[in-house]
């Protein structure tokens, strides 16, 4: 059982790692915090938690999740402890738990006493077409079978009661949408923001149950939640903030852009419009931030909640995996497998198993046991030296993948390659050159 139970235990978390940098500074909502914790996890610094906030007098915190090291923090085990604890969560789901009273509903809001823009909603990259919620978990309930989910939907600020909703292809909530709309009824949502980080992580995750049996176990205690004021959606009881509201049925309008996953601003998209019903928030409540293209977004929507997946499906596909990887530089796009291939076709299938172990994988490289996939400079190695194109290389066409990727059309189509960069059988003879390392300091001192 785990000692964090919300955002805050997990900022003095980091703080005791050493993880977290309080700033005392003023600081703009608008550009100004974007910039500094993308300069921050350019440099591979701490968590920020901006304690002045130019015409506001809440907190704001970000940037929590764009590392290994704070995630191995909030999941409380190793950095090398993660993917096995993400897998394990798969078949040790935990169910949450009802309470009747909970700190989120401190301070209740409702009708015309409700503002977002009294709220410090950063507008985060220099392209954004305005404020969005960007760490906000979305939690949706199917209105025929009242199953809930939890999932990532931004929203973008467009009035005082009033947000776009971006919901892409493949989702969850997206299903629920569709079932309402067909009975010409709004959809009861809630956005939960600044909660305990495996939140956030179940979030990410595709489950065919409520995500927040993910929290659970990967927490390793049931998830506390509480009913909403406006509908009966049950939410995380120690969310710093709840927004209540309603997706209207039928309606769309243009939303974006904001810098996405991808690396690229986003175009912008006819997406669903939530009313906002309530705000509810913990007393002296902290904001919660993410930029939109951040490792920190592709740790959470692509690394941590896939890797697991890929691993399972390769190594259904061969037992010969040894190890996967989805590194971050490629916008969860592509997939490393790392093989000790016992035929000259093994390393094919692989690669086609991992091109549907999630839709957005879209690259597969293969490589062989003595290529690190965590060190992008031997991956290439190994696509410069043992790959022969016309033999190697593969492409599936027309295959379904993410619609934000710059190369697919809008319902994400695109086409998938596998690059087999194992050395051929008939060069098996050829040795990697590898020099010994030594212990330096016993050169470089007296
Ligand atoms: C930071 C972040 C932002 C995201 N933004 C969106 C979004 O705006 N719309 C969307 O449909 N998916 C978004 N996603 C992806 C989904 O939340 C994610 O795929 C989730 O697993 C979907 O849950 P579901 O399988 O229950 O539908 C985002 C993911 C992350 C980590
Ligand atoms: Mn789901």
């Amino acid at each position: 059982m785990g000692n964090i139970k919300d955002l805050r235990d997990f900022l003095s978390a980091l703080k005791d790692a050493g993880q977290l940098a309080e700033i005392e500074r003023e600081v703009d909502p608008v550009h100004e915090i974007g910039s500094v914790i993308a300069t921050l996890e350019k440099e591979r610094g701490p968590a920020a938690l901006f304690r002045r906030v130019k015409g506001h007098t809440v907190p704001v915190a970000g940037g929590l999740l764009s590392d290994y090291a704070k995630i191995a923090v909030a999941l409380e085990c190793g950095q090398s402890d993660v993917t096995d604890r993400m897998e394990a969560v798969l078949d040790h789901p935990i169910a949450p738990r009802e309470v009747k009273n909970a700190v989120c509903q401190e301070v209740v809001l409702t009708g015309d006493e409700v503002d977002l823009g009294k709220i410090p909603i950063p507008v985060h990259a220099p392209g954004d077409g305005g404020a969005f919620i960007t760490a906000g978990v979305t939690v949706g309930r199917d209105i025929e079978t009242g199953m809930q989910n939890l999932s990532f939907q931004r929203m973008h600020i467009k009035g005082p009661r009033k947000m776009g909703i971006m919901i892409n292809e493949w989702r969850h909530l997206r299903d629920f949408l569709k079932k309402a709309e067909k009975k010409g009824q709004a959809l009861p949502i809630a956005v939960a923001i600044g909660v305990d980080p495996v939140v956030m992580m179940a979030a990410g995750f595709r489950y065919d149950g409520d995500e927040a049996e993910i929290a659970g176990g990967l927490r390793g205690t049931a998830l506390e939640r509480v009913t909403c004021i406006t509908s009966d959606i049950m939410v995380p009881a120690w969310s710093e903030y709840i927004i209540e509201g309603e997706i209207l049925p039928g309606v769309r309008e243009e939303e974006g852009p904001l810098a996405e996953f991808t690396g690229h601003y986003g175009l912008l998209w006819k997406s669903p419009v939530v009313e906002v019903k309530a705000v509810t928030h913990r007393r002296d409540p902290i904001w919660q931030t993410l930029n939109g293209g951040s490792f920190e977004h592709i740790n959470l929507g692509n690394v941590l909640p896939r890797e697991p997946l890929l691993r399972r499906h390769t190594r259904y596909v061969s037992k010969n995996v040894k190890a996967v990887h989805i590194p971050p530089y490629g916008s969860g796009f592509l997939a490393l497998v790392q093989l000790e291939k016992s035929n000259e076709g093994e390393p094919k299938n692989v690669a086609l198993a991992a091109m549907t172990a999630y839709v957005n994988i879209k690259n597969v490289i293969v490589v062989d046991s003595d290529v690190d996939i965590y060190n992008p400079a031997e991956v290439l190695w190994a696509v410069n030296n043992r790959v022969n194109p016309r033999e190697d290389v593969f492409v599936i066409p027309n295959s379904q993948g993410h619609e934000l990727d710059p190369c697919s059309d809008e319902t994400g189509v695109q086409n998938k390659m596998g690059i087999d960069a194992t050395l051929p059988a008939n060069r098996k003879t050829l040795k990697r050159a590898v020099y010994p390392s030594v212990d330096l300091f016993r050169y470089m001192s007296e």
